[in-house]
């Protein structure tokens, strides 16, 4: 562990004279800024405040090793690292404190992630891709701690398949031959995580270029190091991960960061290692500092010893960069001092001319809103009233956009029975409003780009008698064969993926034909399969992450959910990866074999496509239309339709199936009955049996969860038949409930119903083992068949005797 670099060249070597001022100015202009934006906090002119202060000179000898094309995935210590790139000026730094929702002001995320969560943006506004090995490229932060650490394995894999896969050389904007770095940062204390111990693992083995730096500053906001690390230290702890002559293993370096000089050795040696041999590197800063305790939501003089207090004070690494300046020469303490004052007039003019932009938009908006409230006024019976909600409008200090449009809510409420042309001009003016806080606020959930899923051209399949009936796993492996060989950038990987061909074999022979960088086995390890597959989607690469039962989905769902569902929103359409999450569920075998847990997903997922296919042409259909997409989904086969016989269409690979829109599994006039996945052959089933009994029902397949037909093909239906039953596998309020919500909220239904709209979910626990405990825990054809009799019984019991 002993610093390496320290033999192989002295930093002045590395850095010239001037290099080092303009270290020290961006050290200082960081630190006023992190001291300004505090104060910014407690005059209300932000809710709140997490700053990098304490932590600048590692992040200046990181931006130095760091090249173009490389990454960062990394936390909210960062401002530093980010300025002295060059990716940050201290201007949007305040706009993003303020929560500036304009994308030039904010380019991270459009005011809508709190401070100190940082992203570059990678695509253009038409949501191409830029050149991103002429980028310095930041992943898009999240808040929860050490969830930057999956998706940075999946930035450094990417430089792996690049390096190593020869079918991707051409992808010259996303790769110069596998030499980025990816770059990641750490708090000591977030280093307990799991997720954190699962990507130093899943990076030893695969041998990424992964620079990972912890940033120990010896807490986690109150609780001491001592509470989180064994021993105390996390480098210590990792001991068994360095390698060694013979075997690989991680690079692990241990520096302090008030160190300049070994700082800058460090980080250079950490990225030439990293970026020729593809070594992972584990750099672990510690003796760092807090100056003004964890954020603005407490002081950490409440748990900080006198001791400890003065100690951070005396080693604050600015300061020591002071000494060093001035011991070896470079400068004098006037010559510090002069940079200092000018950064900090420097900081003070950036920050008020974001407060000025950013408060300027919501002042127009209010003197807007103030003239027309007072327009409406006149000859108004409200008139009193409106006059004075328009004048403390307009008395607001640092009014928010909140206090604007909630006074032209509380204004049109009061002019109810008024109708002038002041009011209607009042009203245009809050529906235009209304139109751009979408946009501001609630846009980009999906790809608003012409690569949205939604826009994919629809190409049936080909099927007649001449087409083969196969088992559907061969189905699915035709498809990812065609497409293995047809798109280089397409690659899947997951437990027993590879060698096998997954543990159902719809990639049997693919890894022996189209090699292991394109097939790949990994260890058992959810969380970072999702990682792996997000970071690999952010450079530009088509993944199938397998998951390889839906009931072990939850394993990777935070990543899904936190980072990868939101990616899109976070960054107003900055950055996406189109990362395919290919899971096997519904029936089969017992309490973790079998699990429906639809609803879970579709309250997490928003941002991603949730597919259902019912069978696996289906499945092929909705892959296909996904790679021609830009956008994150997960795709959830019929564990137990793998050996049923299906017809392969003549065109596999080729043909797509449009997302959102239902499908009319068979035709009838008394009563709808909604279902998909596996539970389509059952209803499908049961609605014959029916048939026989004389009640008519119509079987629609929904196809897609996310998105919900958008055809208003259930609504139609309903209007046909009166009645309807939403039927699946899940728990009750799952699903069952969502599709009931979606077709009540929006397809304008209920004036049509003629009985009490139902669900037929699962039962509430999970399913038992062996086909019985199948039978008394979900919905059997037999449930389905008694479901809808009761309710036709209600309906005409003459027909319809009681049983
Ligand atoms: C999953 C999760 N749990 C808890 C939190 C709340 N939280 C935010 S920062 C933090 C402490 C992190 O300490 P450390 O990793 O040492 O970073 P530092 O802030 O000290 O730089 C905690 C507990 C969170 N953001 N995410
Ligand atoms: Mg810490």
């Amino acid at each position: 562990m002993t610093l390496k670099a320290q033999e192989k060249e002295s930093t002045l070597a590395l850095v010239s004279k001037e290099e080092i001022l303009r270290d020290f100015r961006v050290a200082v202009e960081s630190r006023h800024a992190s001291l300004m934006g505090r104060k910014e906090v407690f005059m209300g002119k932000a809710k709140f405040g997490i700053f990098g202060d304490g932590k600048e000179l590692a992040q200046i000898a990181m931006a130095k090793a760091f090249r173009k094309g490389d990454f960062r995935s990394g936390y909210y210590r960062d401002q530093t690292f980010m300025m002295a790139l060059g990716e940050l000026t201290v201007q949007q730094y305040f706009a993003q404190l303020y929560a500036h929702t304009n994308v030039e002001a904010e380019p991270a995320s459009a005011g809508r992630l709190m401070n100190g969560h940082f992203a570059t943006r990678s695509l253009n506004e038409d949501g191409t891709w830029k050149n991103l090995t002429e980028m310095y490229n930041s992943a898009a932060d999240i808040s929860p701690t050490a969830a930057q650490m999956p998706k940075l394995l999946g930035l450094a894999y990417a430089s792996k398949l690049f390096r190593e896969n020869k079918g991707l050389q051409e992808l010259t904007q996303f790769s110069n031959n596998g030499n980025e770095v990816a770059w990641g940062t750490i708090g000591n204390a977030s280093t307990s995580e799991g997720m954190f111990f699962e990507s130093i693992n899943a990076a030893g083995v695969l041998q990424v270029p992964m620079v990972i730096s912890i940033w120990d500053d010896g807490y986690g906001i109150s609780v001491p190091k001592e509470y989180h690390t064994t021993k105390g230290s996390i480098s210590e702890v990792l001991m068994g991960f360095q390698r060694t002559e013979n075997e690989k293993g991680f690079e692990i370096l241990k520096v302090n960061g008030w160190d300049y000089e070994a700082l800058v050795q460090a980080f250079d040696y950490a990225g030439e290692l990293a970026r020729n041999e593809h070594v992972p590197v584990l750099i672990h800063v510690e003796e760092m500092t807090q100056p003004q305790g964890h954020s603005t939501s407490g002081s950490h003089e409440r748990y900080k010893s006198a001791e400890r207090l003065k100690w951070e004070k005396d080693w604050d690494c600015i300061k020591k960069f002071r000494e060093y300046i001035i011991t070896t020469g470079l400068a004098s303490e006037e010559d510090l001092d002069k940079i200092d004052a000018e950064a900090k007039a420097e900081v003070k003019k950036q920050k008020e001319a974001a407060w000025a932009d950013f408060s300027g938009e919501i002042k127009k908006e209010l003197q807007e809103a103030v003239t027309l409230i007072r327009n409406t006024a006149e000859g108004s019976s409200q008139k009193a009233n409106l006059l004075q909600m328009a004048e403390e409008l307009a008395k607001s200090i640092n009014p928010i956009r909140k206090d604007v449009i909630s006074t032209v809510r509380k204004s049109l409420f009061l002019l109810r029975n008024d109708s002038s042309p002041a009011k209607e001009s009042l009203r245009n003016w809050y529906e235009n409003q209304k139109e751009q806080n979408h946009d501001r606020y609630s846009s980009h959930l999906y790809s608003e780009s012409d690569f949205s899923a939604l826009k994919v051209a629809q190409k049936p399949a080909k099927v007649d008698d001449s087409s083969p009936l196969v088992d559907g796993r061969e189905i699915l492996q035709a498809f990812f064969d065609y497409t293995l060989s047809n798109d280089p950038r397409f690659f899947a990987f997951g437990e027993d993926v590879g060698k096998i061909g997954d543990v159902n074999q719809a990639f049997a022979g693919l890894q022996a034909k189209h090699g292991e960088w394109r097939v790949t086995d990994t260890s058992i390890r959810e969380c970072t399969i999702v990682g792996q597959g997000i970071g690999t989607a952010l450079r530009g690469l088509r993944p199938i992450a397998e998951i390889q039962y839906l009931d072990y989905l939850l394993y990777g769902l935070q990543m899904l959910s936190d980072d990868l569902a939101s990616l899109q929103y976070r960054t107003k359409g900055g950055q996406k990866a189109p990362l395919i999450i290919r899971t096997r569920g519904h029936r089969l075998e017992g309490v973790w074999h079998a699990g429906s847990p639809m609803g879970m997903i579709l309250s997490t997922l928003r941002g991603m496509h949730v597919c259902v296919p019912r069978d696996m042409t289906q499945a092929a259909g909705m892959y296909k239309t996904l790679l021609e997409s830009d956008e994150p989904a997960i795709v959830v086969e019929c564990l137990n339709g793998y050996r049923l016989k299906e017809r392969l269409p003549h065109n596999i690979g080729q043909y797509t199936v449009p997302l959102g829109q239902p499908e009319i599994l068979k035709e009838g006039s008394d009563i709808t009955l909604v279902t998909y996945g596996s539970m389509c052959r059952i209803v499908f089933e049961a609605a014959q049996e029916l048939e026989e009994m004389g009640i008519s029902a119509e079987v629609i397949d929904v196809q897609t969860l996310l998105p919900f037909d958008l055809t208003g093909t259930i609504g139609e239906s309903i209007r046909k038949t009166n009645r309807v039953i939403f039927a699946d596998e899940d728990v009750p309020g799952g699903a069952s409930a969502f599709m009931l919500q979606q077709v009540m909220d929006h397809q304008d239904v209920f004036r049509y119903l003629d009985s009490e709209p139902q669900t037929l979910p699962a039962k509430a626990h999970r399913p038992a083992y062996s086909s019985d405990g199948d039978y008394f825990s979900k919905p059997s054809a037999d449930d389905v068949v008694e479901k809808v009799y009761q309710l036709m019984h209600e309906v005409d019991p003459n027909r319809f005797p009681e049983l």
